[in-house]
């Protein structure tokens, strides 16, 4: 279980750098059951009369913190932590430049083993003045045995047909590495950059059909995620970058297994917040992930319409980088638009526990002036994708996909750009009939003259 064998922290500035960097003494060498039942503890203590048997401070912050924001909205940019309870804290990263505003959370923790997830959003506004929020969740990491050889996972873990053999959870990181963010001017364009790194991390994959089940220990060198944000013409990027380590596993009573000829895909987490009516759309079709009979298509790229304006796109399909011994091998990243049918039953559980915590610090009214709440539970998204590597064998990946947002946007996505062709040539034949008509009605009167 858990051996605080010695708890020190060490903290220091490397001004040259720019990174602070902080080393923990603490060992869990515990099962992940441990953690479970810390979250599924707070879970119970935060709905439940019996507080008073907990401690005040732990169980009083959520929905307080929710009200008051540490973030400095009126600051260009800025950092820091928001403390939390049992999870640990979130460490924010804040934008507000030229009319639209980034938040950047990471979950961490100098206590605890806090799950390595992380969320980016992004307000802003279209040309006729309709707020969007667009947040994007890292929810999972998952293993998968691409036996059709089309590159992507598919999987339908109600119909128990699946290509995703695990999915990974982490129990704890030795250490974190935060790279505060800086502003960059690039020919006369600010960059502003910032990113977040765990070390040495310890965790479990889990058999992706069954419940709990534990089917290897897995050591991950490290999991970095830095992000380039910038504008140029009102169309607002955001390059992601993501490092992550070797990974070594030791299977549970299966001494042949390995993660040779396997797959990683990392599953991700749409939420859109507007007024106005929001769609997704894959391929140049409406897509619902929650409606979807498709449990994984391919996609390049994907579209947020509000009403019928392209709001957001994801850009996807750039290479990624393995690192295998002395050589760097590179590979195209597959994307999948993906149903919510093929995200694991025993993952999603507690996907819910701990998006919980971020939906109550992501109070988007102190933030950006927006009436309303996020939603970031998997089951009610919209878009669901994995950015998925075909090859990886448990070597480490670097990949930097691309989310672009269109500020003003007046743009009308082509699928209803397209779907007006058909509705003009149909008017235009009604006013030929009309016009038809009405010159017969007309003749007698014209034959006159
Ligand atoms: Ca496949």
């Amino acid at each position: 279980m858990f051996q605080f064998v010695e708890q020190h922290v060490l903290k220091h500035s490397n001004i040259n750098s720019r990174v602070v960097k902080m080393q923990l003494g603490i060992k869990m060498r515990s099962n992940l059951l441990l953690s479970t039942c810390l979250i599924l503890l707070m879970t119970f203590a935060t709905s439940t009369a019996s507080l008073a048997t907990l401690s005040a401070a732990g169980t009083s912050s959520l929905r307080t913190l929710a009200s008051e924001s540490p973030i400095d909205t009126s600051s260009e940019y800025s950092n820091g932590s928001i403390p939390m309870t049992l999870y640990g804290s979130i460490w924010y990263t804040w934008i507000n430049t030229t009319d639209t505003q980034i938040i950047s959370y990471a979950l961490f923790s100098d206590q605890v083993n806090s799950p390595i997830i992380n969320l980016l959003g992004q307000h802003f506004q279209l040309q006729d003045g309709t707020e969007v929020f667009v947040g994007n969740t890292l929810a999972l990491i998952e293993v998968y045995n691409d036996t059709s050889g089309d590159g992507i996972p598919q999987a339908n873990f109600t119909s128990g047909i699946s290509e995703i053999e695990y999915y990974l959870l982490v129990n704890s990181s030795i250490s974190y590495e935060i790279s505060p963010i800086q502003k960059i001017m690039e020919d006369e364009i600010a960059h502003y950059r910032w990113g977040f790194r765990y070390e040495g991390i310890d965790g479990f994959l889990f058999y992706s059909e069954e419940q709990w089940n534990v089917a290897a220990t897995v050591m991950i060198d490290h999991l970095g995620f830095s992000y380039d944000f910038y504008v140029v013409n009102n169309v607002a990027t955001i390059k992601p970058s993501f490092d992550i380590g070797n990974v070594t596993a030791e299977f549970v009573g299966e001494e042949t297994a390995s993660l040779d000829q396997l797959s990683l895909s990392l599953l991700f987490d749409t939420a859109v917040f507007s007024p106005e009516q929001c769609t997704t759309h894959v391929n140049g079709q409406a897509y619902n992930s929650t409606t979807t009979t498709d449990s994984a298509i391919p996609i390049d790229n994907s579209q947020i319409a509000v009403n019928t304006i392209k709001a957001y796109e994801f850009l996807f399909g750039e290479n990624y980088n393995l690192t295998r011994g002395e050589n760097i091998e590179t590979y195209q990243a597959k994307n999948e638009a993906a149903a919510t049918t093929s995200v694991p039953e025993g993952a999603m559980s507690h996907l819910d526990l701990v998006l919980n915590c971020f939906e109550e610090n992501l109070n988007i009214t102190d933030l950006f002036g927006m009436e309303g709440q996020i939603n970031l539970d998997c089951n009610f998204s919209t878009l669901l994708y994995r950015i998925c590597y075909p090859t990886w064998d448990g070597l480490q990946i670097q990949h930097d996909p691309t989310y672009v947002a269109y500020l003003f946007s007046d743009e009308m996505i082509p699928e209803f750009a397209i779907a007006w062709i058909p509705s003009l040539l149909v008017l235009a034949s009604l006013l030929s009939i009309f016009a038809a008509k009405v010159g017969k009605w007309r003749k007698p009167v014209l034959s006159k003259r």
